[in-house]
């Protein structure tokens, strides 16, 4: 090797060493566009202490991603939802891991997966934003923000 292929080779791996680490650590998922949907109106927070979340979470990452939990401190407890309709009867059930392919988004909405929220810490106005923390396997972080809306008419 010559000393110009010598130090193509050192600026390659130099390059190398350098992005490795700094894109898996600055990358990671964005909750887009999340909401809340309050009890329809007359209900009382009291009479019905759930609520459901909404939004989309984006992996723009190059690895895929996976939400191990959910916590937030305006509810007692937050858990990932699945609704289904089996034999014409609508279902829910737990979704204890949702993983995100690279490049790929998790959609929660009305009918589909959503956030169980229960039992909110005090009475939310619709406007209010919450916060909701996802634990990512790998022992990352996301933090989402909710705006909390009145269930459409
Ligand atoms: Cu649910």
């Amino acid at each position: 090797m010559n000393a110009f292929a010598y130090r193509v080779a050192a600026v390659v791996l130099f390059a190398l060493v350098l992005s490795a680490p700094v894109a898996a650590r600055d990358c990671r998922p964005q909750v887009r566009e999340g909401w809340v949907r309050m009890p329809p109106s007359g209900m009382s927070m009291k009479s019905m202490p759930t609520m459901a979340g909404f939004g989309r979470i984006v992996n723009r990452c190059s690895t895929p991603t996976t939400i191990l939990s959910a916590r937030s401190p305006s509810f007692a407890s937050v858990e990932l939802h699945e609704t289904k309709v089996i034999g014409g009867v609508s279902k829910m059930r737990p979704v204890p891991t949702l993983r995100i392919a690279p490049d790929g988004a998790a959609v929660l909405r009305p009918g589909g997966m959503h956030l169980m929220l229960m039992r909110p810490g005090a009475t939310l106005k619709a406007g209010s934003r919450i916060v909701v923390e996802f634990e990512l396997a790998g022992g990352g972080m996301l933090l989402g923000e909710f705006e909390v809306r009145k269930p459409e008419l």
